[in-house]
């Protein structure tokens, strides 16, 4: 379909003609029955008459269905099609559903629970999920497409109209599946492009946005694999051979000044094994850009220590465990360092003091920790990096000396809603 398909008009007009479709066939057909009964009652009509085919009926209703299915097919495949074809233009938002949260990832690294989007501009939705099959669902967009873990499958909506609309998950996945619903928000442009640079992602340094800038990931790639030239990833401290025009080699030390120098295009040499083609970007590009890209260069994404609290939120922790001492579905995070586990796996019970070692084999292997009185469903975290893990432990000790609870000389946090929570 074309750009300026509408949605939302498309999948109304089809359920209308539907609708009217069926409704007159009811009323006819429930005419017709009525007729006939009263007509060939055994007063009017006492010898049942035997008619014997009549080629113009049996066309009629042979041809009239087919025609009435052929149109009723014509309009649901064409909004189909305008479902499914997205507008080249549209912005596209990544979408990962999680037990029982959303989180919306933007291009440029910003992250957020809530899909703000601008009015009027297509945006396509790449939805994916972390557990279990999900359900994305916006009735103001005529939008329902599932989330499925290790794949990825996608939708499209434009918002018309500034507002807030309601986004549910429309597969039933469990104990909060209800709570799983969050709020599209669509804004003027302006007001979108504000929010989208308010908050830089976070732990995403201002340098690595920078290399995407001058366009250095196009030969230069993060992940470790070689492109055009060496990959970025890793290279601070390592050591390199560059070889000179005229052949002669040395060994240097990737720091911070080697690394100006390479961006600014100072050094003769160029790496052996790769073609001088790294372009000098000396004066053409702020110095304290350089600067930035230098230091992500040399820190990496640590550069930006990530925020406990917010992993716990964006990672959807906090929406099975509170940070107030109430259960939702896990046990409380307020208080939980420092307390006494029961944990039982396999039927064996035992107890487990819970320290950073303890919560570091949760993350990764919570089969080996079921904590009695809870239903045995901690997802794993292998997708947290090192630094997420110890920022999360971080926080986790700063909720620890919550006064009303915890504390292993009250035999720990005991649990203390378990009965109830079942
Ligand atoms: C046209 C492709 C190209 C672009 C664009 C490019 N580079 Fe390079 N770069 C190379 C090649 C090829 C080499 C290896 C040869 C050499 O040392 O000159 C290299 C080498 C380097 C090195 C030295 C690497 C090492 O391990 O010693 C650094 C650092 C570097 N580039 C950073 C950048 C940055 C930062 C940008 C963007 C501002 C950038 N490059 C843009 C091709 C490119
Ligand atoms: C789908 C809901 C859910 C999510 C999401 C979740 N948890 Fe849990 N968690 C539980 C439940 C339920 C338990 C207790 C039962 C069990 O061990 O499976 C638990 C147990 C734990 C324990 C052990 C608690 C104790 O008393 O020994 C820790 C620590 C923990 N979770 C941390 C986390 C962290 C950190 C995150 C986010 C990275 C997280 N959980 C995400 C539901 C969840
Ligand atoms: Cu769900």
């Amino acid at each position: 379909m074309n750009q300026a398909y509408d949605a939302v008009a498309g999948v109304d007009r089809t359920f209308l003609i539907i609708f009217v479709t069926a409704a007159a066939l009811l009323v006819m057909v429930t005419i017709t029955m009525i007729f006939f009964v009263v007509r060939y009652d055994r007063r009017r009509n006492p010898v049942p008459s035997d008619i014997d085919g009549n080629l113009w009926a049996e066309i009629a209703w042979t041809v009239i269905p087919t025609l009435i299915v052929l149109a009723l097919f014509h309009y649901g495949w064409t909004s189909y099609q305008g479902l499914r074809t997205v507008p080249p233009d549209a912005m596209e938002v990544s979408v990962t559903a999680r037990m029982w949260s959303w989180s919306f990832s933007y291009d440029g690294g910003r992250h957020s629970d809530v899909l703000v989007v601008p009015v009027g501009r297509a945006v396509k939705l790449n939805i994916t999920s972390k557990d279990v099959i999900h359900g994305v669902f916006v009735p103001a967009f005529r939008i329902k497409v599932d989330a499925v873990p290790g794949m990825t499958t996608h939708a499209w909506f434009r918002a018309e109209k500034p507002g807030e609309y309601d986004l549910f998950c429309s597969v039933y996945c469990g104990l909060k599946h209800a709570d799983m619903h969050t709020t599209v928000r669509a804004v003027s442009e302006e007001e979108f492009k504000k929010w989208l640079a308010e908050a830089p992602a976070q732990g995403v340094h201002p340098g690595k946005a920078l290399l995407e800038r001058y366009g250095c990931l196009g030969c230069h790639t993060l992940d470790g694999s070689e492109s055009v030239g060496p990959t970025l990833k890793g290279i601070a401290g390592t050591k390199v051979v560059l070889v000179t025009p005229k052949g002669v080699e040395s060994t240097v030390t990737v720091d911070a000044a080697y690394l100006k120098e390479a961006i600014a295009g100072k050094k003769e040499a160029t790496m052996k094994g790769f073609d001088p083609l790294m372009p000098s970007f000396g004066g053409q590009i702020p110095e304290a850009d350089i600067d930035q890209m230098v230091d992500y260069l040399l820190k990496g994404d640590q550069a930006a220590p990530p925020d406990g609290a917010a992993i716990a939120e964006s990672q959807g922790c906090t929406g099975c465990h509170s940070t107030d001492g109430s259960v939702i579905v896990g046990p409380s995070f307020k208080g939980l360092m420092g307390s006494v586990a029961h944990v039982a796996v396999d039927g064996a019970e035992r107890d487990e003091v819970v320290n950073r070692a303890y919560v570091l084999d949760v993350l990764s292997h919570p089969e080996k920790h079921r904590v009695k009185g809870f239903d045995p469903i901690m997802p794993a975290y292998p997708q947290l990096t090192e630094q997420e893990k110890q920022a999360l432990l971080n926080y986790l000790e700063s909720l620890a000396n919550a006064p009303e609870h915890g504390g292993p000389e009250q035999g720990g946090h005991e649990h203390q809603t378990h009965e109830g929570h079942k």
